[in-house]
């Protein structure tokens, strides 16, 4: 999978990207990400990303024609030899991402289906956000990160490169799947973990977990499952209540 970032500060994502796993599937050609400093798509000698908004207000806005440019520039440097070169509007051009806060809210069914695109372009926009002729033609997904306020998208950029990164077969280093973790096939938050030392502070650990009992086990990390969604997240346990089950667990 290929993930090109569209933004002002690519330093700012450089660092992330080579650490842990997500540096290690870099590192073995399972995924390859790319930053592109917005700036390298300007014309003038001020390299100018922004300017006022039409009809006046606070801030500034982000240029449609420095987005267009970059936007086309990854979507045609991805494109396989002979390839008619993508325009902005095009069918069928990359998925394109753009983060904002009016976006659809990112969940793990969003992410399974931006993680089966080969290509995915995020744009990260800073100041009052971006011009609305990049929202109609440039972009081909409007995604929020959630209900709170951001300086700009590239933290939203990350969040879904490290989830859609998960997905990728052979990523994730150890035996572990994703499918049985929390959001999963399950749809559950995940049971209490412990380990070593058997006594902390005064605090044990639950016998059925040394027991060797591994049925026992099993059964007991399902009910505390249940327990700690019906706690703290009861909107999880509801399934179907959309027509189209966009409110079901995947
Ligand atoms: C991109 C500019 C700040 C947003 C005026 C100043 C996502 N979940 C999320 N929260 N915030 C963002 C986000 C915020 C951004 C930009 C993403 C670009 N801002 C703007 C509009 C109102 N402020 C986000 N994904």
């Amino acid at each position: 999978m290929r993930i090109d970032v569209l933004t002002i500060f690519p330093e700012y994502l450089e660092g992330p990207l080579g650490v842990s796993l997500l540096g290690k599937a870099q590192e073995r050609g399972l995924l390859d990400v790319r930053t592109h400093d917005l700036r390298a798509f300007t014309e003038d000698r001020h390299k100018s990303v922004d300017g006022p908004p039409y009809g006046g207000g606070a801030g500034m806005v982000m240029r449609p024609d420095v987005w267009t440019k970059a936007a086309e520039h990854v979507w045609n440097d991805a494109a396989p030899a002979g390839q008619q070169p993508w325009q902005a509007g095009d069918e069928g051009r990359p998925r394109t991402v753009l983060l904002t806060p009016r976006g659809r809210p990112l969940d793990q069914r969003l992410v399974e289906d931006l993680g089966s695109e080969e290509q995915l372009v995020l744009c990260c926009g800073r100041y009052e956000g971006i011009d609305e002729r990049v929202h109609d033609i440039v972009a081909t997904d409007e995604v929020s990160i959630g209900d709170y306020v951001l300086w700009g998208g590239e933290v939203a950029a990350l969040v879904i490169i490290e989830a859609v990164s998960r997905l990728i077969p052979d990523v994730m280093g150890n035996a572990s799947s994703p499918v049985d973790e929390s959001f999963g096939e399950a749809g559950l938050l995940e049971h209490p973990q412990y380990t070593r030392p058997a006594e902390w502070r005064g605090l044990g650990v639950p016998d059925v977990l040394t027991s060797g009992d591994h049925g026992a086990v099993d059964r007991w990390r399902h009910a505390e499952a249940v327990r700690l969604t019906e706690q703290r997240r009861p909107d999880l346990l509801v399934r179907d209540v959309d027509p189209d089950g966009s409110n079901a667990p995947s």
